[in-house]
């Protein structure tokens, strides 16, 4: 085996995860060397290059905070920025940091196993590299193992068939053509009213509708960024102090304390002022029924009032309680569906049958399409990890350890996997917060243990069972008490990938993630076991 290929740390993605991991383990003074499937940085924003993807976080929040300078020498053109801005975003702290040495692209980690005998895990790869690694971190993300459904004779379609996780480098050209979508999540949200703009015909197969605020995206505010970036430090400190560490007033009333009149009132003005922040209208939408409904009654109002068509409209009316799948940020959206062109077919009534070489079947009808998209999401949060062959000890299969659902501590570490860390991981606040702050404050903690366990002489670390049972019973009861685990189908608990055990995912809660992390810290890491 070369010499390169023995390495103190390696990092699987060169998304946000991986690069900042690669910057913060190499100031460790360790030999860092990160392995990416793609043929370039940024993750997320390296796949997802389907018109109209765009971030839901405001941009200035939406960036790393770890460099001053960085902050403060980087701007961002809009509100929300578009994933072009995000990747040169990615490309440009690739750079700045001299990252790309250490990032071996168009390179996929198929396999892990630890070496009880030598304390290290050996990996392979899809270019049949075998690497040698005391530290193994997971940067994977948790929306990149893309989902293909399994429709009969998709194979078979000769027109050409996209996936918004995986779209093409080339520009794709829509125009006069005729085009499916299928699915209706924040992807298809995004790209519709593109994609209806250039096609000849559109035609979207919704399974399960979902809620959508406005974007009302805008140029970036110069005097407000001035502001910001006057005092960042501030600024970023005052947003993780927020439940998902994303800025919002959240409004301390109940929905069911104020009259009608004041209720739809406070509802337009955060509709007005669009985004995530909708879902703070009031304290309690997230936790109470009856307050959900309040929100849902007002958004279904809103729908029926920009679509004309009211048998539209009411499909795309969703029946489920508000945020529990994640809320959808969108720029015209259901005004789309008031244009000639585009038409919405309800698949839960009349079910797909198969695609065909030409388009699609479903129970009712035959259509013919040029174009097909698959908008149809991730094997979130532990797709990525799974489809890897990870052995830990005893050659124990992660896979068969998370059988009935990911366990693991503080989202971090497993059980008999040892030095075996993940960023963002199942367990863990990630996709119910802003995902750089959450995926700063892991990298800072997995570095700080590394340098806890390197000045103290230890060899390894792992997390106890204890602490872990506890640990995923503690998401659990959290989620428990709020409406997510309300019953429906939202992939933070697995429901939208045939089979997958249903277990609710996410820690919610930033601020009371981030003091458990220090208090067990403080606590001598409390639930970690070192040898
Ligand atoms: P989502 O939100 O998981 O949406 C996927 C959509 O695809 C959703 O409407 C699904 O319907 C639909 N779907 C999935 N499988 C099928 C099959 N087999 N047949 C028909 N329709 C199907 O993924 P996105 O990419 O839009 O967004 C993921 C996250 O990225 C988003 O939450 C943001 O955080 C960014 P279903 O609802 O399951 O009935």
């Amino acid at each position: 085996m070369s010499k390169k290929n023995t390495t103190d740390v390696i990092v699987i993605g060169a998304g946000f995860a991986g690069m900042y991991a690669l910057y913060k383990f190499r100031k460790l003074g360790l030999r860092v060397r990160v392995y990416e499937a793609g043929s370039g940085v940024g993750g997320t924003w390296f796949w997802n290059r389907y018109p109209g993807a765009r971030c839901d976080v405001n941009s200035l929040e939406y960036s790393y905070q770890f460099s001053d300078e960085l902050q403060q020498e980087w701007s961002w053109s809009e509100r929300y920025s578009a994933q072009p801005e995000i990747l040169e975003y990615a490309n440009h702290v690739a750079d700045r940091f001299d990252l790309t040495k250490d990032i071996q692209f168009d390179t996929r980690v198929l396999a892990l196993e630890y070496d009880e005998t030598t304390n290290l895990w050996i990996g392979k790869t899809d270019k049949e590299d075998k690497f040698v690694t005391k530290f193994c971190v997971m940067a994977t993300g948790c929306l990149s193992k893309h989902n293909v459904p399994s429709i009969d004779g998709l194979d078979q379609f000769q027109g050409e068939l996209l996936h918004t996780g995986k779209w093409p480098h080339s520009p794709v050209d829509f125009k006069g053509k005729s085009v499916g979508v299928i699915g209706t999540g924040s992807s298809a949200i995004q790209s519709i009213p593109i994609i209806a703009e250039q096609a000849g015909s559109l035609t979207v197969f919704q399974r399960t509708p979902n809620f959508s605020v406005p974007a009302h995206n805008a140029p970036m505010d110069k005097t407000h960024e001035a502001k910001v970036k006057e005092n960042y430090q501030e600024f970023r400190a005052q947003n993780a102090a927020q439940p998902a560490a994303i800025r919002m007033t959240i409004n301390p009333d109940s929905a069911l304390d104020v009259s009608e009149d004041e209720r739809v009132s406070v509802f337009e003005r955060s509709w007005q002022e669009g985004g995530l922040p909708f879902a703070a209208s009031f304290s309690d939408i997230g936790i109470n029924l009856d307050a959900n409904a309040t929100a849902v009654d007002f958004v279904h109002q809103k729908i029926r009032g920009i679509v004309n068509d009211p048998e539209v409209a009411q499909m795309l009316c969703p029946q489920t309680v508000i945020g529990c799948k994640r809320l959808c940020v969108d720029t015209d959206y259901y005004e789309t569906f008031n244009r000639k062109n585009v038409d919405l077919v309800d698949i839960k009534k009349t079910p797909i049958k198969n695609i065909t070489e030409s388009g699609l079947r479903t129970s009712a009808a035959e259509y013919k399409f040029d174009s097909l998209v698959l908008a149809t999401g991730f094997d979130a949060m532990t797709g990525a990890i799974l489809s890897m062959d990870i052995k830990g000890r005893d050659n124990e299969l992660l896979a068969d350890r998370w059988k009935a659902g990911p366990k693991n501590y503080l989202g971090l570490t497993v059980n008999g996997f040892p030095n075996l860390f993940m960023i963002t991981g199942p367990g863990s606040p990630s996709v119910l917060s802003n995902m750089i702050v959450a995926i700063e404050q892991h990298v800072n903690f997995i570095a700080n243990l590394l340098e806890f366990i390197l000045k103290n002489d230890k060899e390894k670390v792992e997390s106890n069972l204890n602490a872990e049972n506890n640990w995923v019973e503690l998401v659990n009861n959290i989620a428990g008490q709020t409406l997510y685990t309300s019953g429906c189908n939202s992939w933070y608990i697995g429901a939208n990938i045939p089979g997958k055990p249903s277990v609710f995912m996410p820690y919610i809660g930033f601020p009371s993630y981030v003091e458990k992390c220090n208090e067990i810290v403080k606590d001598s890491y409390r639930g970690f076991e070192f040898s």
